[in-house]
């Protein structure tokens, strides 16, 4: 008998233990035996894909260490000390953000922290920015009307977001929407008023600028924007 994804979910819980996840992937499922693959059984920091350096002088590298080795890093160490102290059974990150109401706090505090950082890393490379060509510039225009109305209506959700959060273009119902988050959450938890699938995704908490820029948001975004790898959010559409 054919089980559903959620049915076989919940009838290896069981034998899988804890839920092995490499990054924010699932590793894999052994296919034939029913079982999950459950080694490692914890989440791991994934290495930054450049130097702490690479995007100077637009990022600085001493922020890009304490971002990446402290903050991503406790987050993804609060997670698993999160997973093993409350005995907790998931098949993905992905799936646990997606039910995020049922698990403690301090999951949609770090598993967000986690996701959320390990794809904003890869958002980034050294040499990026300027426009976005091709279909992906196509679909912008077509959302938001030009590159710069999309860049200023991104900017604007990011100068907005009260506090600690980020901001994200998402697709969401084949659509393009900007739109923000608080603290770690992000569209995909079911308690987020932004929904969708992240396409591009920006850091707001004063740890991603406050060395180099102090309080000056604005700079910092400015910056930023001098970094994003197109390649990468094209991929999400
Ligand atoms: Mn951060």
């Amino acid at each position: 008998m054919k089980t559903t994804r959620r049915e076989f979910v919940k009838n290896s819980v069981a034998a899988a233990a804890v839920i092995a996840v490499s990054g924010t992937s699932f590793v894999s499922e052994s296919k034939g035996s029913g079982n999950f693959l459950s080694e490692p059984a914890s989440f791991i920091l994934p290495p930054l894909p450049y130097d702490f350096a690479a995007l100077e002088p637009h990022i600085d590298s001493l922020t890009m260490q304490i971002h990446h080795d402290k903050h991503h890093g406790g987050y993804v160490n609060n997670l698993n000390k999160a997973v093993a102290e409350n005995n907790l059974k998931f098949s993905s990150l992905e799936e646990m953000l997606k039910n995020i109401s049922t698990f403690p706090a301090t999951v949609r505090n770090n598993g967000g922290g986690h996701w959320n950082h390990s794809l904003f890393w890869k958002l980034m490379k050294p040499g990026g920015g300027g426009p976005p060509s091709g279909k992906f510039a196509e679909a912008l225009n077509s959302a938001f009307g030009s590159f710069d109305a999309f860049k200023n209506k991104f900017t604007e959700a990011a100068m907005k977001r009260f506090g600690s959060g980020w901001a994200w273009l998402v697709v969401q119902d084949g659509k393009l929407e900007i739109g923000s988050t608080p603290n770690q959450d992000n569209p995909l938890m079911d308690v987020s008023e932004l929904k969708g699938n992240p396409v591009l995704a920006l850091d707001v908490w004063e740890h991603a600028y406050y060395l180099k820029h102090q309080n000056k948001r604005a700079d910092y975004i400015n910056a930023w924007w001098n970094t994003v790898n197109w390649d990468e959010a094209a991929k999400k559409i």
